[in-house]
């Protein structure tokens, strides 16, 4: 900007454009339920988590609970995921959180795409996952984000907290937030 249009930008009608501007680029956020765990597990899913996730106070990072992961399996890992929101193919997602490991690094954050008929568009063997993986150096708590873009044929989208099979981990997560950029 020159000096010039700073100078006009004095002017109150300036000022509102500004604000226009700042609120068209404005994040969307997606209606996660209960993100900071301060309702137990309600609005996530822990089908198929073999007993590894649980809102307990020690994991809370703000409020009274956060979610801790207990996975000391080598064969079974956890899961947790959000509800589905929906997305659009080629917008690009964020979720944001914080995290600390406690051991391990055998754990992940996931945003995963699904088509229409509910199948998943993130695999292995697409090689197009969004992982945000813990390292064991993250053993303070620290504010995360990971951003994934919807691929083609994406018709929503959901937050999925796994431990892996192979490996031992114990790690806490709190204050999940979603947004369509
Ligand atoms: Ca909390």
């Amino acid at each position: 900007m020159s000096v010039m249009n700073l100078k006009s930008c004095l002017l109150p009608g300036c000022l509102a454009g500004l604000v226009f501007v700042s609120a068209a680029r404005a994040e969307k956020p997606l209606a996660l339920v209960n993100g900071d765990f301060e309702q137990q597990l309600t609005g996530w899913s822990a089908t198929g988590d073999n007993g590894m996730s649980a809102a307990v106070a020690v994991a809370a990072h703000s409020g009274k609970l956060g979610l801790r992961v207990t996975d000391a399996s080598d064969t079974l890992g956890s899961s947790v995921a959000t509800a589905k929101f929906p997305a659009v193919a080629g917008k690009t997602y964020a979720v944001r959180f914080a995290s600390r490991v406690i051991t391990g690094n055998a754990i992940g954050v996931y945003l995963r795409f699904y088509d229409a008929k509910g199948g998943y568009l993130n695999t292995p063997e697409k090689k197009n996952q969004n992982i945000l993986r813990m390292t064991t150096k993250d053993t303070a708590w620290k504010d995360q984000v990971l951003k994934g873009v919807a691929p083609e044929g994406s018709g929503q989208v959901e937050v999925w907290v796994h431990s892996f099979t192979k490996g031992q981990v114990t790690a806490d997560f709190d204050g999940f937030t979603l947004f369509e950029l």
